[in-house]
């Protein structure tokens, strides 16, 4: 239960804000942790911090025309919500894909800040992206797509303002032609606008694992403090893009046997464990569908084209699709199947009546503003090795992350105790990531 005021705030931010369900959900989970900090900190609603927080800092929305290989003319809209700049330049990904608006943006956006926060490193908080979707299209279509986008994106952007990033839909394939548009139009080699370069250009080892990866170890942290970990454990795992591929290769590193993948299409279950190689021919080069992975790998896998992957029962499960994938009956499912841990690595996969089920069962539950926080921090260990002009190792990068990722495990863990409610990685990570959002914001007077 919200107090009085806390709860007008959160009425007057649902109301100026109509018509983006996605927005609201990520808010009003905000505000769910938040009341036990406001009884503590007074001085936040003083200064009307969480009316400021919830309003973006700037919004562009922008046409963004091209031409397709019939030489028709199309029309797209572009988006970048930059949220808050109180702890460095705004950061965080554009997502291509026909079901992108300006409510799912902002709600990426918002809940970047915090993520971005728990990171520890000085980056704000930002989304961007577009309604257009790559899949189906030639490359010549993506390049000129990208070059559209970027002509106008490029008056936003710069290392120390903006920095963009993959998400659904962009990946080392766009961020080349975005990159590429932004030095011919600048006349420039900043090469620390944009993070998820390749490797050739500016990129850092260990981006394109990350976030996956980082889902992983935040599973395996949270069964570390219950005295268990992945190893040996079954693990159902949603999505096929980049986080998917990445969080499956986690999990065999560390002993685990990952059972399932998805699309949009359906899933396929491996009795025998997914072959990565065969997963990542199909995915990363063909751009193929899941459904060929069943046709070439035969033995004990099967493709499923109606029905939900949670119904696979697993120890551990790992969203790494898309938002509100995960809902109460598919939460329902797992805990009847006895799952241990859930660890977001897409962002709001599970809806709040599917996370309440986690926490009502006793089930670990990693929310993805900690659990996938491994993309966005190893785009600003590119950021460091841009600024630095340097190129890390494979191995000491990957330590870095695995340090950071164990740094936002123990924070949302030790601010959970602090507050009363052990365990409870949602309330740790919405209050750790904006305390010091709030902190800078008081610092800075009312701007
Ligand atoms: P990709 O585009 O590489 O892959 C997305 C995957 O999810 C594909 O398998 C796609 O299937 C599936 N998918 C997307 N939308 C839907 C949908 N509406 N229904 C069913 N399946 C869907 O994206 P990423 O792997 O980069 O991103 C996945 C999630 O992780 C997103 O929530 C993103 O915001 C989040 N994330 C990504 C980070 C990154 O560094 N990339 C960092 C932190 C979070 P299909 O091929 O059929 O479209
Ligand atoms: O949601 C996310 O954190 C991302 N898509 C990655 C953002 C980034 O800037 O690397």
């Amino acid at each position: 239960m919200l107090d009085s005021t806390l709860q007008a705030t959160l009425d007057g931010v649902l109301a100026r804000n109509p018509g983006e369900p996605e927005f609201h959900q990520a808010v009003r989970e905000v505000f769910d942790s938040l009341a036990v900090v406001q009884e503590r900190h007074p001085e936040y609603h003083d200064m009307a911090i969480l009316t400021r927080l919830c309003e973006p800092e700037r919004q562009i929305i922008f046409r963004v025309p091209w031409v397709d290989d019939r030489g028709n003319v199309q029309v797209n809209r572009g988006f970048r919500v930059e949220f808050n700049s109180a702890l460095g330049p705004y950061k965080g990904g554009l997502r291509f894909r026909e079901s992108v608006n300006l409510g799912i943006i902002k709600f990426l956006g918002f809940e970047q800040i915090f993520k971005n926060s728990l990171t520890g490193l000085p980056i704000g908080g930002g989304k961007g992206g577009s309604d257009f979707d790559p899949a189906g299209k030639s490359d010549g279509e993506v390049m000129r797509f990208c070059q559209s986008f970027m002509t106008e994106l490029h008056r936003h952007i710069g290392e120390h303002t903006d920095v963009p990033a993959g998400d659904i839909g962009v990946g080392a394939r766009e961020i080349g032609y975005l990159f590429g548009q932004y030095k011919r139009l600048t006349n420039r080699y900043e090469a620390g606008v944009l993070t998820g370069k390749g490797l050739d250009w500016g990129g850092s080892l260990v981006r394109k694992e990350a976030t996956g990866y980082g889902a992983t170890i935040f599973a395996q942290e949270m069964l570390g403090a219950r005295g268990t970990s992945v190893e040996g454990r079954r693990t159902v795992v949603s999505g096929s893009g980049n986080v998917a591929i990445y969080a499956i290769e986690k999990v065999q590193q560390l002993g685990g046997i990952a059972i399932t993948a998805s699309d949009s299409s359906g899933y396929v279950i491996d009795e025998d464990g997914i072959d990565l190689e065969l997963l990542k021919q199909i995915k990363e080069v063909e751009r193929g569908r899941i459904s060929e992975y069943a046709e070439r790998r035969g033995g004990r896998s099967r493709f499923v084209s109606d029905g939900s992957v949670w119904n696979v029962p697993g120890d551990v499960a790992l969203p790494c699709a898309t938002q509100n994938e995960l809902h109460e009956r598919d939460a329902k499912k797992l805990v009847e199947n006895g799952v241990i841990a859930v660890s977001e690595g897409a962002n709001m996969p599970c809806t709040p009546t599917a996370v309440e089920i986690f926490r009502d069962a006793g089930v670990a539950f990693g929310p993805g503003k900690a659990a996938n926080a491994g993309g966005v921090a190893t785009s600003a260990l590119e950021m460091q090795q841009n600024a630095s002009r340097d190129a890390w190792t494979f191995d000491y990068t990957e330590e870095r992350l695995t340090d950071i990722m164990r740094q936002i495990h123990t924070n949302c863990l030790e601010t959970a105790e602090e507050f009363g409610r052990p365990g409870d990685y949602v309330l740790g990570a919405n209050v750790a990531g904006f305390r010091k959002v709030a902190d800078a914001m008081m610092a800075f007077g009312v701007i």
